[in-house]
């Protein structure tokens, strides 16, 4: 296996293989710890963590079928289709995410894709937030090139689009659009020079082989994700997958094999920010504890996700405290270049 240790500060790699991947899920927990730890380290601030809040800006009535959500109208859930919310509304929230020690505002709306009447609204929200001073993510779905090129226009940091798992899972996921899709618009979003934000969940009755296919899909971009969010499933009543996997603590995986997901994240992606994102409600603090150590270096605040309910500040600040993690220090959001 090539020593990813040796590669220090150099350029991450976009070589990796399955099969690398696949020895990196299978070492000792210790070794992988260790590898991981130390790849953090050669990379970033140890100890420091930056803290995103979620908004939902239109919630609900998605024409999409993702299996795990609670947005999506073929599900039957307690969750109402909403209007896309107004500026002052949003500006509002991002204030409050703001004095509450919040770093980056992530707005998502549930649709496939934005319309053109709604671009407008958009761009007047991304002026405002950075106006306040905070870095700028959105989730809209699917983007034309000229959407992206809107958005980063308006001056938006990063857009979240997620590849969500492997891509032979894909299919039993989500059925109205396709793996390559959702490339497309990472395409997109990249020449508009956007920072991407891209990761998945896991917990979805995934295998291990499609844990090991997704992240090798995110280790081969042809440039990692800014940022890498990994979400352990959050199962809600009425959805398929929460259906399916209900009662069950973590839904459909065990802490151990969480971390390991997160530990391969960060030695595959060394440069990125790899966040600790949906499901940490459910996970124990030793477990949080252990991911932040596998290279974890981000988390959603605050008492709600889009939808589900999230930790919370209380419980985060005493998590903190115990472990004498501190919030990372404000740093200016890096721009990428178009096609670099
Ligand atoms: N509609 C847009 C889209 O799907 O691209 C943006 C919003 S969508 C809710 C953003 C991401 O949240 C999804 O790609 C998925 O990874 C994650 N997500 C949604 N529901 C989840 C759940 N129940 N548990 C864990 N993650 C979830
Ligand atoms: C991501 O990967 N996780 C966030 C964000 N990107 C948009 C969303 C998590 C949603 C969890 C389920 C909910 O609250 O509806
Ligand atoms: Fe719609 Fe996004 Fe939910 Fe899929 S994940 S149903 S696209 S809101």
């Amino acid at each position: 296996m090539t020593n990813d240790l040796a590669n220090g500060g150099a350029e991450p790699r976009n070589d990796w293989t399955r099969d690398e991947i696949a020895a990196l899920f299978d070492l000792p927990f210790d070794d992988l710890m260790f590898r991981a730890m130390a790849t953090h380290r050669a990379h970033h601030r140890a100890g420091e963590v930056q803290m995103c809040t979620l908004l939902s800006i239109k919630t609900g009535g998605c024409p999409e079928d993702c299996g795990y959500c609670s947005q999506s109208a073929s599900a039957e859930t307690e969750v109402k289709a909403e209007k896309l919310m107004d500026v002052d509304a949003v500006l509002a929230s991002a204030a409050k995410a703001k004095e509450a020690g919040s770093q980056r505002f992530c707005m998502g709306a549930a649709w496939r894709n934005p319309k053109e009447r709604d671009m407008p609204k958009i761009v007047q929200m991304i002026e405002g937030v950075r106006g306040i001073g905070m870095e700028t993510c959105m989730t809209l779905g699917m983007l034309s090139a000229d959407q992206a090129r809107q958005l980063a226009d308006a001056g938006l940091d990063y857009y979240n689009h997620n590849i969500d798992t492997s891509p032979e899972n894909y299919g039993n996921i989500i059925t109205t659009r396709t793996f390559q899709d959702r490339l497309d618009t990472l395409d997109e979003v990249r020449k508009a020079g956007i920072n991407v934000c891209c990761g998945g969940i896991v917990g979805m009755g995934e295998t291990r082989e499609d844990r090991v296919g997704f992240i090798h899909a995110l280790a081969t971009l042809p440039r990692h994700p800014e940022s890498v969010p990994v979400n352990a499933l959050v199962p809600v009543k009425g959805t398929v997958l929460g259906d399916m996997l209900a009662g069950t603590p973590l839904a459909g995986i065990d802490e151990i094999e969480f971390v390991r997901t997160v530990a391969v994240a960060r030695i595959t992606m060394p440069q990125s920010m790899v966040r600790l994102s949906a499901g940490r409600e459910s996970m124990s603090d030793a477990g949080q504890a252990m991911a932040f150590m596998a290279g974890a270096n981000s988390i959603f605040t605050g008492d709600k996700l889009l939808t589900t309910a999230n930790a919370g500040d209380n419980r985060d600040a005493a998590l903190f405290a115990r472990l004498g993690v501190v919030p990372l220090a404000g740093e200016e959001p890096k721009r990428v270049m178009a096609n670099a």
